[in-house]
């Protein structure tokens, strides 16, 4: 290295290390969608490290790989766990790259461009990191995909080329030639789907009879109608609160008429069309092109959307008509002003979080000093990230809890957390202070007004009080796994010598045990009348209810289902609380356990395996089944056990490892080819690691293949501690996949730290 290089920062931090250990496996700096698509995180890595080097005493892992003496698994862990604790932040979560999506962004810049483009919501370099990620995602077909793995879609590329020319690049660039191409041989916008559409009809380069409608008053039906939104999942649910608000309403952006640019648009995106106005709109309101028809709109919902829309053409009723309306408008305003004091202005999501914002531009006649709107722009930067391929819109404020949650577990099983007793501290303080303590809204809000369960009631939410969420307190909604994890890591936690020592000499806050019931409660109340647990709610619908999924590319989106996820994670927690706290509401807690088990049974696939939702996917489900049946009292040589074990070991690949990628979810079947492109023949190091802490739960008799696994985890570590990032991990709504960084690094600590627990030394044998 060239001595201009090697400079070493006043603070002791050697920059080129630095680089180096936050490159995760790519052998240059920068970003090469060519061959990984999928975020490094190398940006957010580097500030960590520096700044934990610069901290007096800290050292970096060594780099030399030993060649002399093999590496055993406990070195392995331990270099793993090291490398990790440099990435903590200063108050104790673990921080990552939550991007993916493409469809997200998009919505931000919509938004900002309709609110006159102002600084506080997007400032100039913000927009020119913007820019960067959109190009350097571009694929050779020039189109972009539903998210950064997936073949083009009308959905993504749609979105994002009108994102593309807001935010300034000239149709004539080389990007937006390219992207044009790909549209018009897909038909041109009108074959978009109707996520995407929407943000065009707002913009005014889609009219809005070229739409469905959305109709507020279906807030107006009463409780017990069977079909009902405030018994939708929710992230639908407020997802097509602001739709109908901004649906009912008509809103356009208000120059649409005499803005140039939406001028060209509405050229550029229909060149089948002479002239915009002969577009047929309500002819093209079901058009939607094959890439993207995931969901086809079944025929009920079809059905209804053509009455709904000769009921808005209708000239007869018109004052009744009005009436209702504005009923359901105001219904939608008032509920939306609800969830955005509930969560800070956060939102639930990164969707109804840019639409709540329109919304409340509309309503308060486009005032851009109204505290709303301030409000709102203030917490937009916490979707925003920052990495090597630009800058993106998240999808959601981050992972904070989750992902911390995950690494504590598993320094836990690996019986590492003593060894790293800052990092332990640090990370106690995190879940003390993210247990959302209160259901109740602060006083100084104006929905103090109502009582708190009676508000809660109104805006159809579960009690929170004890959850903990995905991400931060602030956001403030409870999840049923995040708050199983979070309850699990405390108890880990609890159960060192760093915290019982912090506790006694008060160094740290205490999490009383009051306060653990309080978790049980959340807990106990998500169970489903099927036995298992969904994601934020109980199941408030049927089945049937998918008959109206109006979205076409996601799939099983209507109503909160019971997943394998949940329930495991559900289960074990209480599991392991009431080994800890065997008198707690013990009798409630057992017949849990029991329904649980069963239902986990039950989904069982024929083959052995389980469907996982919310990762990729066999693997991971098989992790949640196994783990899940175990700790509730299923013996490990019991036939479901047996037959989950068998699966896994049909599908590990000849270099020892297991690798599923995206498709798994999206086919549902498993990927026969595995994560070829990005991984090592097919083999990948997260895939790994589940099929293994699912093998070593269930004590899996084949030792050899589970030592060829693990042989296959240390043989992929990196010298610094790390491991390579590969394809895509995380995935929702069945179609859409979702980056997380951190599992590279904490699952492979947590499987070999289980594997090594339960088979010993014979795994530190390099056979092959
Ligand atoms: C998440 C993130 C966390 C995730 C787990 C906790 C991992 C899971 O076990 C339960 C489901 C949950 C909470 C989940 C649900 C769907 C989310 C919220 C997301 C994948 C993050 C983004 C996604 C959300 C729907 C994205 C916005 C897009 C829409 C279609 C509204």
């Amino acid at each position: 290295a060239s001595p201009s290089r090697k400079s070493t920062s006043n603070n002791g931090a050697d920059e080129e290390l630095v680089q180096m250990m936050a490159l995760g496996g790519r052998s240059k700096p920068g970003f090469d969608p060519s061959t990984n698509p999928n975020s490094n995180d190398q940006i957010f890595r580097a500030q960590q490290i520096r700044k934990y080097l610069q901290r007096p005493g800290n050292k970096a892992p060594n780099m030399e790989k030993s060649s002399s003496s093999p590496t055993t698994v406990y070195e392995a862990c331990h270099k793993a766990a090291h490398f990790y604790s440099m990435l903590q932040c200063e108050d104790g979560h673990w921080a990552a790259d939550y991007g993916g999506p493409h469809f997200l962004m998009p919505g931000l810049v919509v938004a900002w461009y309709i609110m006159g483009k102002p600084q506080q919501l997007l400032d100039d370099d913000q927009v020119t990191l913007l820019k960067h990620y959109i190009l350097v995602h571009q694929q050779v077909d020039g189109g972009w995909g539903t998210h950064i793995e997936s073949p083009s879609t009308m959905f993504g590329s749609v979105l994002i080329y009108v994102a593309l020319r807001l935010l300034g690049v000239p149709a004539d660039h080389r990007a937006c030639v390219l992207a044009r191409i790909f549209l018009d041989e897909h038909g041109g916008a009108l074959y978009t789907s109707s996520w995407s559409k929407f943000y065009l009809c707002l913009l005014g380069v889609m009219d809005w009879r070229g739409h469905n409608s959305v109709p507020p008053e279906m807030w107006l039906l009463p409780n017990w109608f069977p079909f009902h939104p405030g018994r939708m999942w929710c992230h639908a649910r407020m997802v097509y609160l602001p739709m109908g608000y901004l649906y009912g309403n008509r809103y356009v952006y208000r120059k649409a008429e005499e803005d140039p640019l939406i001028a060209d648009l509405r050229r550029e995106l229909y060149p089948q069309y002479k002239d915009y106005s002969t577009i047929p709109w309500m002819k093209t309101r079901h058009w939607i092109a094959e890439t993207d028809n995931y969901s086809p709109i079944p025929w009920v919902m079809k059905t209804v959307q053509n009455i709904l829309a000769r009921y808005e053409e209708w000239s007869i009723f018109q004052p009744f008509k009005k009436h209702v309306r504005k009923m359901g408008v105001n219904f939608s305003l008032e509920y939306m002003d609800a969830e955005d004091l509930q969560t800070n202005y956060i939102d639930i999501g990164p969707v109804n979080k840019v639409l709540n914002m329109i919304s409340h531009f509309h309503a308060t006649g486009g005032d851009l000093k109204n505290y709303k709107i301030v409000n709102h722009m203030m917490r937009v930067q916490d979707y925003l990230w920052i990495a090597e391929d630009g800058m993106k819109m998240q999808g959601y404020n981050g992972s904070q809890c989750w992902d911390s949650s995950f690494c504590i577990q598993a320094l836990y099983e690996a019986d590492l957390l003593d060894e790293f007793p800052e990092l332990t501290r640090k990370a106690w303080s995190y879940f003390e202070r993210t247990q959302i303590l209160s259901t109740e809204v602060s006083q100084s809000s104006p929905a103090y007004q109502f009582e708190a369960n009676e508000y809660r009631l109104k805006f159809y939410r579960h009690i929170s009080e004890g959850g903990w969420p995905f991400s931060t307190s602030a956001h403030g909604w409870p999840i049923s796994d995040c708050t199983s994890e979070g309850l699990k890591a405390t108890l880990c936690l609890l159960k060192t010598k760093t915290i019982q020592g912090a506790l006694k000499s008060k160094s740290v806050l205490p999490i009383s045990e009051e306060r653990l019931h309080k978790a049980i409660n959340v807990l106990l109340t998500y169970q489903n009348e099927d036995g298992g647990w969904a994601t934020y709610e109980n199941n408030r619908g049927w089945g049937w209810y998918e008959q109206l999924n109006p979205s076409e590319v996601f799939g099983d989106i209507m109503i909160d289902y019971s997943y394998v996820e949940c329930s495991m994670a559900v289960l074990t927690s209480l599991v392991d609380f009431s080994e800890m706290y065997p008198d707690h509401r013990t009798a409630d807690i057992q017949e849990s356990i029991n329904r649980g088990r069963t239902f986990l049974k039950s989904i069982q696939r024929e083959d052995g395996s389980w469907y996982g939702s919310w990762a990729c996917c066999f693997c991971y489900g098989i992790w949640f089944g196994v783990e899940g049946l175990i700790k509730c009292g299923e013996p490990t040589d019991s036939a479901c056990i047996t037959k989950a074990c068998e699966f896994l070991l049909r599908q590990q690949r000849a270099n020892g490892g297991w690798g599923e990628d995206f498709t798994s979810c999206y086919d549902k079947d498993y990927a026969q080819e595995g994560m070829k492109a990005y991984g090592d023949h097919g083999s990948g190091v997260v895939s790994t690691a589940w099929a293994l802490m699912a093998l070593s739960m269930a004590k899996c008799p084949n030792v050899e293949a589970v030592r060829r696994g693990v042989q296959y985890l240390i043989k992929r570590q990196l010298p610094c501690g790390d491991w390579p990032q590969e394809g895509i991990a995380g995935v929702f709504n069945r179609s859409v996949g979702i980056t997380y960084t951190a599992y590279r690094n904490v699952f492979p600590i947590w499987a070999m730290g289980r594997c090594r627990e339960v088979y010993g030394e014979a795994l530190d044998e390099q056979n092959d």
